[in-house]
Order: C-alpha cells, then sequence, then structure tokens
C-alpha cells in the first residue's frame, strides 16, 4: 500500500520532469540548396515558413557536411561520425543497423523517436519507436512507404504533403504525450528528377531565373575531375527523364533523341502523377517539347533553356517544402509544442544549381558541402541571430543528446551546438572541417577526393590521380582559382596539407593508405 502511494504521488512529478525535456522535431529535405530559401538571400524564390524558422530563431551561414550526398549525410546524422567509421561511404552501401546511434541513446534516455519520409539506408530503420519511410529515393506521386512490419503501401497525393501528413499523423494521435519526442521528418523533394505538385508547376513554369555568373563557363584548367564528372546541365541533365519533354518531340532530334530507358522512366514518371491533373500536366510540359521542335536550340542556347527549366522545376519542388514547413509549425503553435521543441530545418547537403554549368553536389567545393541550417528554440536561441561558426553534419547528433540532457557517447565524433545555439557569441573549438567522398563509380563520376576546410583555406587531394587544389576562399569564394601550384601560396599550401593529416588521425581515417604526397 505505501509502495502504491508513494508510486503515485511520484508518478505525475517524474512524468512534469519528462516532459520538461525539450522536444526536437529534425525537417531535412534532400538536395535543397541554401540559395534557394529567402533566409539566405536568396533571388530565387521566396520560402516565408524556413524563413520564419530564422526569423523565430537562428541561421547558420557557414554548416557543411563531411560527404556532399544522400546515404552518407544520413548515416552521419543518426551517428555522429564520418563516413568512414559509420561505414556509409556511398549511397549503395547497406546501413550496419546495430549500430550506436543517436535516436537509440535518445531512446534509451527517456525520448520517444520517430522517423517518416526518406530514409535511404537500404537497412530497416532502428532505434525508432516509430518509422514509416520510403523505399530508396521514394516517388513524388503517389508515394509508397514501408511500414513497421516491412509492408509497403501505397499513400494517394504528393510526396511532400503525404510524408508531413503521416509526421503530423504520429505527433497527434501516436505519440506518448508523457515523453518527450525527437521526430525525424524527412522529405524526398527536391531531389532529382525534380517533379512538382500541380499547383505549383502553374506558379513556376512561366518564370524566369537569373542565369549563375559561371553557368556557361569552360573548364578553366581545374584538372582531371572536372574533365571526368557528368553532371553538367547541357551534356548530362536528360531531356524526357528530368525536364519532363514528350519524348514524341524529340525522337527526330538527333543531339536530344532519348535512349530507351530514358523513354521508360519518362513513361513511368508521367503514369504516377494523379489522373486529374495529368493531362493539365502534360500540357505544360508540352510547351518545352513544342520550343525543342521549333528552335532546336544546341550549345548555349540549349543550357539556357534546360537551366530554366531545371529552376522551375526544382523551385516549384521547394515551394511544396516550404508550405509543408508550415504546416508542421502551425500544428506546433496550436498543439502547444512549440514552446518547449527544438524545430531544425536542414537540408542533407547543398546543390549546384547551374555553378560551373553543374547541377548534383559531391564535392568539396563550398557549394555542394555547404547545407542550410535554421534552428528555433523558443527561450534558448535568441530570434533573428546569425552565426558564421563553422559546423559541420557531424555535430547533430551530440547537439540533440546535449539538448536533450543526455551524455554524448564517445563514438560521436561532433561537437554540441548547444553552445553556439544558446549564445550567437560562442565559438567551437575546432580551426578546420575534414571531408572525403568516395563514389566515383556510379552517377556523375566525381573522382574521390578528402581535404581539409580552414576558416580561410581549402585544401582537396583527388588522390587517385595524385592532383592537389587549394583555394583561398575569401578571395575566391566560387573557388575558381587553383593556387595548389601557386609558389606565393607554398607556406600555406604545407600548412593545409599539416592539417589535413592532423584531422585524419583525429577523425581516425586511414584512406588513401599511407602517406599523402
Ligand atoms: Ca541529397
Amino acid at each position: 500500500m505505501k509502495k502504491l502511494l508513494f508510486l503515485l504521488l511520484t508518478l505525475p512529478l517524474f512524468t512534469v520532469a519528462q516532459q520538461q525535456r525539450p522536444n526536437i522535431l529534425y525537417i531535412m529535405s534532400d538536395d535543397h540548396d541554401a540559395s534557394a530559401i529567402s533566409a539566405y538571400g536568396s533571388t530565387l524564390i521566396h520560402t516565408p515558413n524556413i524563413d520564419r524558422v530564422a526569423k523565430e530563431g537562428m541561421l547558420f551561414s557557414r554548416a557543411f557536411v563531411g560527404n556532399s550526398i544522400c546515404g552518407p549525410a544520413r548515416a552521419t546524422l543518426l551517428t555522429g561520425q564520418h563516413s568512414h567509421k559509420n561505414g556509409m561511404k556511398d549511397n549503395r552501401t547497406i546501413f550496419d543497423g546495430s549500430k550506436i546511434t543517436m535516436p537509440k541513446l535518445l531512446q534509451q534516455g527517456g525520448y520517444q523517436t520517430a522517423i517518416v519520409g526518406k530514409w535511404h539506408l537500404h537497412s530497416y530503420p532502428t532505434g525508432f519507436d516509430y518509422w514509416k519511410v520510403l523505399p530508396g529515393q521514394g516517388l513524388y506521386f503517389e508515394p509508397r512507404l514501408i511500414g513497421m512490419k516491412g509492408d509497403t503501401a501505397t499513400y494517394k497525393g504528393y510526396a511532400t504533403d503525404v510524408t508531413t501528413d503521416e509526421a503530423l499523423g504520429w505527433l497527434r494521435e501516436k505519440r506518448d504525450p508523457a515523453k518527450p519526442f525527437m521526430l525525424l521528418l524527412h522529405h524526398k523533394a527536391p531531389h532529382r528528377n525534380f517533379f512538382p505538385p500541380l499547383k505549383y508547376i502553374e506558379q513556376y513554369h512561366t518564370q524566369t531565373f537569373p542565369e549563375p555568373a559561371t553557368l556557361y563557363a569552360d573548364t578553366p584548367g581545374h584538372g582531371t575531375a572536372w574533365r571526368l564528372q557528368t553532371m553538367s546541365i547541357l551534356p548530362d541533365m536528360k531531356i524526357c527523364s528530368d525536364l519532363k519533354v514528350d519524348p514524341k518531340y524529340v525522337m527526330d532530334i538527333s543531339w536530344l533523341k532519348p535512349d530507351s530507358a530514358e523513354i521508360a522512366y519518362y513513361h513511368a514518371i508521367m503514369n504516377r502523377i494523379p489522373v486529374n491533373n495529368r493531362q493539365r500536366i502534360k500540357e505544360i510540359y508540352a510547351e518545352r517539347g513544342e520550343l525543342l521542335q521549333k528552335l532546336r536550340p544546341q550549345g548555349k542556347e540549349l543550357l539556357k533553356w534546360k537551366y530554366q527549366w531545371l529552376m522551375q522545376d526544382y523551385l516549384a519542388c521547394v515551394a511544396s517544402v516550404d508550405e509543408n514547413v508550415g504546416r508542421v509549425l502551425n500544428y506546433l503553435d496550436s498543439s502547444g509544442l512549440a514552446n518547449n521543441t527544438l524545430v531544425v530545418y536542414t537540408s542533407d547537403q547543398g546543390f549546384y544549381l547551374g555553378q560551373n554549368g553543374w547541377f548534383d553536389k559531391r564535392w568539396m567545393y563550398d557549394v555542394s558541402m555547404k547545407t542550410p541550417l535554421l534552428a528555433r528554440w523558443p527561450g534558448h536561441i535568441k530570434p533573428g541571430t546569425k552565426t558564421d561558426v563553422m559546423v559541420q553534419n557531424i555535430d547533430y547528433a551530440s547537439t540533440f543528446m546535449d539538448v536533450a540532457g543526455l551524455p554524448i557517447h564517445a563514438s560521436m565524433q561532433g561537437l554540441s551546438l548547444q553552445p553556439v545555439l544558446t549564445s550567437a557569441k560562442a565559438k567551437l573549438p575546432r580551426k578546420s572541417l575534414y571531408y572525403h567522398f568516395y563514389e566515383y563509380k556510379s552517377d556523375h563520376t566525381v573522382l574521390e577526393h578528402v581535404g581539409v576546410r580552414g576558416e580561410r583555406y581549402k585544401l582537396i587531394y583527388f588522390y587517385t590521380v595524385n592532383e592537389w587544389q587549394l583555394f583561398d576562399l575569401k578571395k575566391d569564394p566560387s573557388e575558381q582559382s587553383n593556387l595548389a601550384g601557386n609558389k606565393t601560396y607554398g607556406k600555406i599550401l604545407d600548412e593545409m596539407k599539416k592539417e589535413l593529416l592532423r584531422l585524419r588521425d583525429v577523425y581516425d581515417d586511414h584512406e588513401p593508405a599511407g602517406e599523402l604526397r
């Protein structure tokens, strides 16, 4: 009886104490570059809802990743480790679900954990009380989602809306309100093949966007990796499968004629559009086909059109992400959860939107190594603050452990960003960031490289061809001028090489084996 009385007296107190720990809502889109967020000064798009996170919280102007592709970025979020430690070096690896992860540790520490949306780690999620994920890259229309019993179902609607519906459904009805939660809400959009919903195609397909200064740049002597890459909009972006032009318009144009795989892909994506929208979407994209028939553009003229069509589709996908971020923020307000929830908005990496004539990511150059990062935490983060502290995606796991009041596991290689969040003046005890990309023998053929990014200089080593690149980010922020062979920078080159060797030891990365020449 005494025992029961004790339990009754302590249980409510215990519950209150648990509830006082902050919830963590981490929203990550896929390939969403900061240049397509108005809080970052975008001239391309207005994103009022994502901006709200910055306005009511903090904007990181120098957030980076350690390996700029989808799967590895997700494994780093879970483990707080660089790719060589968590094993997920490329998109084809199967993530080892037995690893120690941030969700598992939060779960053990009393958090309820959930993930909804893109997973892309090929093994089933572990460490989550609830999960519902897209298989592989997922589909834009009528997406399929895998549930916790391994069951797969098709959902009516558009992926970004469906993913948000599922996340809100869990928040409203399925979670245990007695526990703090950590929810990972991972959008597929605006990943290639950039397929927006009808209402945003209507809005964006007539718009023209400013061209980046280097859209038409020729390879300015950047070496073997630039010559081997296949992520240039002009030759590598597909007219039918990426830009949704009906093959019938280009079959008689030799330089645009799609192969059978591209034709099949085109029909597969068009056939998933809901029937009531399909005709109108085809009409809009027919304008592209008619233009190609009429003008038969080549070279720079073709690149001009391909760039505009990419931007129309990409930004229309972003508009849908922004709308859905607004739905989540509104729910937090109306449910009373907003005040005790750390909201993070980010992407799995940055994305080339025409610079160097490119799309995609992968490189250690700032465009793709960077990622947007915004955080709101009422009472802890001062509204409207901005920080230029260099942070990296290895830091998120440590940060969430710290925010939850739990110890940061020794396996985690990042730093807690809590001091930066709570005081914009705080610095981190780290002077440079480490990067390692591995996935050469796959899409876009970007050579393996390893490197170090300091406050001012960046050193990149393409080790399979023994080529170094050194950039002065202050004088040359778009990384066009390789200084590795410039004698004036000899001392800096040596210092950066030393720093790279030091970081290889710090993070315990021994590939490539042996000395870097
Ligand atoms: Ca991605």
